[in-house]
């Protein structure tokens, strides 16, 4: 079965997406997710003008042997936009074979070891209260885990905080806007949010919230100490993750459970983290961390270490993306949690999808091969706007992480 085509298709329905199509002689394609949020046209490059070249002819079956003539034939190894290449092929090559054996891609994985997938919901507000009413909003429309975050009195923006009730969008058109941060602030608010959430919720709703890399290892220590009274399901990103044995600080000082990954790339980023137990979730995207293949690499790796998966599930990666982590999710055995937003109405339009959504639940569908298609003549219809995402600053100027 070999490739004939493998074409780069960038589009904008609400926000950027880059999606590879491979086709195959006898006429089976595959599609793969290659969006780097603020960054996508280095991927799209990357893809058209290195591998695209390479795929033409190649078996289209051979996924493993693919993902290492490309990962050992860089000589350049990892990075986020390697790595989204290579998994936009693998993800492509893995539909293209479930599609050929007339099979859902989770089949192929092992088949179902759950009968749907737990997600979990973004509620956000503008303070306390607001954010108690957003996570309300969720837990009626069925979500019984929710990531909640709120904005923090006496900083005038910050992560997390929705423009409506269903999408959280950070990529900003044009060149990136300025975020303020203080860590003492946030650190003295966000028990309180919790605590007026376990008070208006009770103890049985799963609590999540995400840090995004802004605290010290010790300040993340504090941060988790204090919200253990409120068992939260995972605090996640506390502290950037290029400082592992920062990790093992947070640890000693906390039992809060630790989520990590979403902007990891391969299972080198992931070993030592896994292999010492300091966190209890890992949240690598597919298409940021080499595509179906390396995925099941690393979740059995976790699997050894009692760690589960939490594939990043926002909504700058598109729905093929989102399809091959329920696939995924549906089949390995140590899965925990999928993170899961709406994506905006132009984005559903453009790639029809079999998955589905119920009561905190997902289901990819049974069509198959991933369940996932793209028009491609709506795609173009939404061209490429250049967009970034925000940086962030201490309320003295000094540069953040956002
Ligand atoms: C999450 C993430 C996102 C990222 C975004 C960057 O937990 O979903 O932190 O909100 O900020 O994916 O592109
Ligand atoms: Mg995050």
């Amino acid at each position: 079965m070999r490739i004939t085509d493998a074409k780069v298709i960038v589009s904008c329905p609400g926000r950027n997406f880059v999606t590879l199509k491979i086709t195959t002689e006898d006429g089976i394609y595959g599609l793969g997710d290659a969006t780097v949020n603020g960054r996508e046209l280095a991927v799209a490059s990357y893809l058209s003008d290195h591998v695209a070249p390479l795929l033409v002819g190649r078996d289209a079956r051979r996924i493993e042997d693919t993902w290492q003539y490309l990962y050992k034939g860089a000589y350049w190894r990892r990075g986020p936009i390697t790595m989204a290449a290579i998994g936009a092929v693998d993800t492509a090559l893995w539909d293209i074979k479930a599609k050929s054996l007339d099979a859902p891609l989770y089949q192929l994985l092992g088949g179902a070891s759950r009968e749907s997938v737990l997600v979990y919901g973004h509620a956000s507000g503008n303070d306390v209260e607001d954010t108690v009413a957003a996570v309300a909003d969720f837990a009626k429309r069925g979500y019984t885990a929710i990531r909640a975050q709120s904005a923090i009195p006496g900083i005038p923006s910050t992560y997390g905080v929705g423009r409506g009730k269903l999408y959280y969008e950070p990529a900003e058109s044009g060149n990136p806007p300025e975020n303020v941060w203080s860590s003492e602030l946030y650190l003295n608010f966000v028990p309180r949010l919790f605590e007026r959430l376990r008070k208006e919720f009770g103890s049985e709703v799963h609590l999540l919230h995400d840090v995004h890399h802004r605290l010290t290892p010790i300040e993340a220590g504090r941060l988790g100490r204090s919200l253990e009274p409120y068992h939260l399901f995972w605090l996640e990103d506390p502290t950037p993750a290029e400082l592992q044995e920062g990790f093992r600080l947070i640890r000693q000082h906390t039992t809060t459970p630790i989520a990590v990954g979403e902007v990891f790339n391969t299972i080198f980023d992931c070993q030592l983290l896994i292999r010492e137990q300091l966190i209890d979730y890992i949240r690598n995207a597919v298409v940021h961390s080499g595509g179906i293949s390396h995925l099941l690499k690393i979740a059995h790796l976790a699997e050894l270490y009692q760690v589960r998966t939490a594939c990043h599930g926002a909504t700058d990666l598109s729905p093929v993306c989102l399809a091959a982590a329920l696939h995924f999710d549906l089949a390995v055995h140590n899965f925990g949690i999928q993170e899961y937003m709406h994506h905006s109405a132009e984005t559903e339009r453009v790639f029809k999808h079999g998955y589905t959504f119920s009561q905190g639940t997902m289901y990819p569908g049974d069509a198959p091969g991933l369940g996932v298609d793209i028009d491609e003549a709506l795609a173009a219809q939404y061209p490429y706007q250049r967009a970034c995402l925000p940086v962030n600053r201490k309320l003295d100027g000094t540069m953040h992480s956002w």
